[in-house]
């Protein structure tokens, strides 16, 4: 039976070496951004997750670009909430130190989501820092503040990733435009005001192209089927971890359903803040039950 209590999970904190945290859309529902099932888990007439996928892209990529257009739009508005916060913190040692025994300790955030808030989140509190310091500000610049590849993994992409679909370019590039280009421009209001009005069909020459070679660019996002790019490195950070942080996510999809169980078998706690029971929180460590916004700045102090 899994513990609720809060200086338990403190202290478990403490005694950790190398932290682990997995999150999923429940982390930014209170950004506003929707989840995948249950009640957000429907745009326009469409399940979610029915778009999510490379058949969906092939057979009509005039929706699915509606899809992540409507998406990125409602991501770039949105702000990182108090559980952002609460994880960005964690990520810089000079506050983890203080709950944290080890002083060489590690903390990896693993996010399922593509909203970059937990990106967000992370430089403005390193930006916050550097400024009290009196260290120079670095700025906005997504170079400057990037995270490494261990603290950050967003293992299922960015809706602010531009890939070319061309196997022979593959070109990767970093896009906030807003809109992403022309043909989609208010397209999001058709979900946001009346669902029922037609749906434009496209042309494939007017949707987003790649930048260097001009063939139909797709989402840089990780779609059922596709490989995790990061999953080598996921496990790896799992394995040898003490504790595992997760946050706001069904656990149904694979491999980042699996990490707990590979932190558990590794000899690791599991702590799980959701709002609802899900799939395997039986067998955590620890589980606080309620909006992560609330419960994870209260258990981490
Ligand atoms: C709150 C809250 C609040 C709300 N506070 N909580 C092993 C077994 C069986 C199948 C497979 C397997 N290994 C791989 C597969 C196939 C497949 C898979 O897992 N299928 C399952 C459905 C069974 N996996 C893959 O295809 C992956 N690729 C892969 O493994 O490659 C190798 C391979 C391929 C094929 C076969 C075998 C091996 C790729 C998965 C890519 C998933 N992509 C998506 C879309 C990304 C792009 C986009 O965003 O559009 O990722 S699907 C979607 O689900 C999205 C999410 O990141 C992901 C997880 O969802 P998440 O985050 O958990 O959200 P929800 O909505 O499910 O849950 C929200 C939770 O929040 C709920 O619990 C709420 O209660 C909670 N909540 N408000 C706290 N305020
Ligand atoms: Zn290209």
């Amino acid at each position: 039976m899994a513990s609720s209590n809060i200086e338990a999970f403190r202290e478990a904190l403490r005694s950790s070496k190398h932290i682990i945290c997995l999150a999923g859309a429940g982390l930014s529902a209170a950004s506003g951004i929707p989840t995948f099932r249950g009640a957000g888990g429907m745009w326009r007439k469409y399940d979610a997750m029915s778009l999510a996928t490379p058949t969906a892209f092939r057979n009509n990529p005039s929706r699915v670009w509606q899809f992540y257009h409507y998406r990125r739009e409602k991501a770039l508005k949105a702000q990182p909430n108090a559980a952002h916060y609460a994880i960005a913190m964690l990520s810089l040692p000079i506050f983890r130190n203080a709950i944290v025994a080890s002083d060489d300790s590690t903390f990896s955030l693993v996010t399922q989501n593509v909203d970059e808030l937990s990106r967000r989140a992370l430089r403005t509190v390193q930006s916050r820092l550097r400024s009290q310091e009196g260290t120079p500000n670095l700025g906005g610049s997504t170079i400057n503040n990037d995270p490494s590849p261990t603290e950050l993994l967003e293992i299922h992409g960015s809706l602010f990733d531009l890939l070319c679909t061309s196997g022979s370019c593959r070109t990767v590039e970093k896009n906030y435009n807003s809109p992403i280009c022309p043909a989609l421009k208010g397209t999001e209001e058709i979900y946001e005001s009346n669902a029922k009005l037609p749906e434009p069909d496209i042309p494939i020459e007017d949707l987003p192209r790649c930048r260097v070679c001009g063939s139909l660019a797709r989402p840089g996002v990780v779609w059922f089927g596709e490989s995790v790019p990061q999953v080598y490195l996921m496990h790896k950070i799992a394995m040898e971890a003490d504790l595992c942080i997760v946050v706001g996510t069904s656990s149904e999809v694979y491999p980042a359903a699996g990490v707990a169980q590979i932190v558990r078998e590794a000899g690791g706690k599991v702590a799980v803040f959701n709002i609802d029971r899900t799939a395997g929180d039986e067998n955590a460590d620890f589980l606080f039950l309620g909006p992560c916004e609330e419960t994870l700045p209260a258990a981490l102090g």
